[in-house]
């Protein structure tokens, strides 16, 4: 049995906050394989008409590509693939067709995590995976909350996992923020350089 790992997302754009939340997710869940799932249009946002979904997909293949030789990981196309809103209930679904023999662990920020029951079917989501919450350490705002409704959906027989991590403080929407004002300086400590070169490349963002 394979530990399969999920890490979902709109990555508008993928940042180095996300790169190395999703590298120590591999390592610390020793995982055999690591998806990387951008969403076509995400659930609990509105679509942003400035960038595709395949420009946002292609930013993630750029920024893992790197990592080929010595991690497992792949960027998918399930949900980009598919027309409307990329709910993950569905998407767990399909993967638990492609993988019937294996273990999916599913990861997701603290922020997202403690809106959970908004999320379509969450129950039944939870019931197929692991799902794993990422904290930053260095914020730890909102880690009682974190803690008080982990152990409740625990004492309901859920498996959750966490992941404390030291990732970036940084969000997409500040990296959009300066990217729109072309304020590139500084940007390739936050983005991957390959990232920013494509982004410069098609205007993406760029106030015309
Ligand atoms: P976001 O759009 O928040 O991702 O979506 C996260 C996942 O939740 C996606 O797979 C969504 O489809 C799923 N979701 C959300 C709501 C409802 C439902 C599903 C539903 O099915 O009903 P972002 O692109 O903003 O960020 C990607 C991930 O990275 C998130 O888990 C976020 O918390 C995390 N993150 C960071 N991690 C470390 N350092 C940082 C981060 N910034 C965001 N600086």
């Amino acid at each position: 049995m394979n530990k399969i790992g999920i890490f979902g997302g709109t990555f508008n754009p993928v940042h180095k906050g996300h790169e190395f939340t999703a590298l120590e997710f591999y390592n610390k869940f020793n995982l055999d394989k690591l998806l990387i799932i951008p969403s076509n249009i995400p659930p609990h946002k509105p679509g942003d008409e400035n960038i595709s979904a395949q420009n946002r997909l292609e930013m993630c293949e750029i920024c893992f590509e790197k990592y080929s030789c010595n991690y497992n990981i792949e960027v998918s196309d399930i949900e980009t693939k598919k027309a409307g809103v990329s709910y993950t209930v569905d998407t767990l679904e399909t993967l638990q067709k492609i993988y019937p023999d294996d273990l999916l662990y599913f990861l997701v920020g603290s922020d997202m995590f403690l809106y959970l029951e908004y999320w379509r079917r969450y129950k039944e989501l939870l019931e197929m995976c692991v799902f794993v919450v990422a904290y930053r350490k260095n914020n730890n705002t909102d880690i009682k909350e974190v803690r008080e409704f982990r152990e409740k959906l625990i004492s309901q027989g859920y498996k959750i996992g966490l992941l404390e991590n030291n990732a970036f403080e940084i969000s997409s929407t500040e990296l959009r923020g300066k990217i729109k004002n072309k304020n590139f300086d500084g940007l390739t400590d936050y983005l991957s350089p390959e990232v920013l070169d494509y982004i410069k490349e098609r205007k993406i963002y760029v106030l015309q």
